[in-house]
């Protein structure tokens, strides 16, 4: 990789690791593909709810990006694929008053997102990681990747995504994380 990025593409208070640790608060929730369901609501022109055949049917996209933990650790080109947010957002035709995205986990984590990081180009709601299925520990069957904020805001085990008009803390908001999260800046903790 050309060596003049290096500096900005660790950013602040980071250090680089080679592996991808696991991290998540509880156990690693059951998938059950007859029940599972993706659900897109609150200001929104249309609700999408989809199952996961449905899911697996949407138009796929692979990005290559970095993960950024708050603890520190980052982790260079894990290659995702899956739905660009993007591409859900544009599907479920936001109100102009829509701007955060609560996400909300099997597992009960929940975290919150500005619509514009959803729009972002590398944002993506992959189910496959390094050309293979996402394993389960790393959030399959759906799992968010925001790579330039903190990785807490790549929720795993993605279930619903509800857009509101203002911003509502999630599980690690609430314990003091920042609303926005934006790692190139070490928006690391909130008010
Ligand atoms: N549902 C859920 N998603 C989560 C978490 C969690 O506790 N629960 N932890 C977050 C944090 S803090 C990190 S660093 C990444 C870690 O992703 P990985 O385990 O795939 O490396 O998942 C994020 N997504
Ligand atoms: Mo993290």
């Amino acid at each position: 990789m050309p060596d003049e990025k290096h500096e900005h593409r660790l950013p602040p208070g980071q250090y680089l690791t080679r592996d991808l640790p696991i991290y998540h608060v509880g156990s690693v929730p059951p998938f059950a593909p007859e029940s599972w369901s993706l659900h897109l609501s609150g200001l929104v022109r249309r609700e999408l709810k989809f199952t996961h055949e449905e899911f697996l049917a949407l138009p796929r996209a692979e990005v290559t990006t970095d993960m950024h933990c708050v603890t520190t650790w980052s982790r260079y080109d894990l290659r995702w694929s899956g739905v660009l947010t993007s591409e859900l957002v544009r599907k479920c035709s936001l109100l102009p008053e829509a701007r955060y995205a609560y996400v909300q986990t099997d597992g009960n984590y929940t975290t919150i997102l500005r619509v514009e990081d959803l729009k972002a180009e590398t944002s993506i709601l992959a189910d496959r990681l390094d050309g293979a299925p996402l394993p389960a520990e790393n959030g399959f069957p759906a799992r968010l990747v925001v790579p330039h904020l903190y990785a807490w805001k790549s929720a795993k085990w993605v279930r619903a995504i509800e857009f509101v008009p203002d911003y509502r803390p999630g599980f690690w908001e609430a314990r003091g994380y920042s609303a926005t999260g934006d790692a190139a800046t070490e928006d690391r903790f909130g008010e």
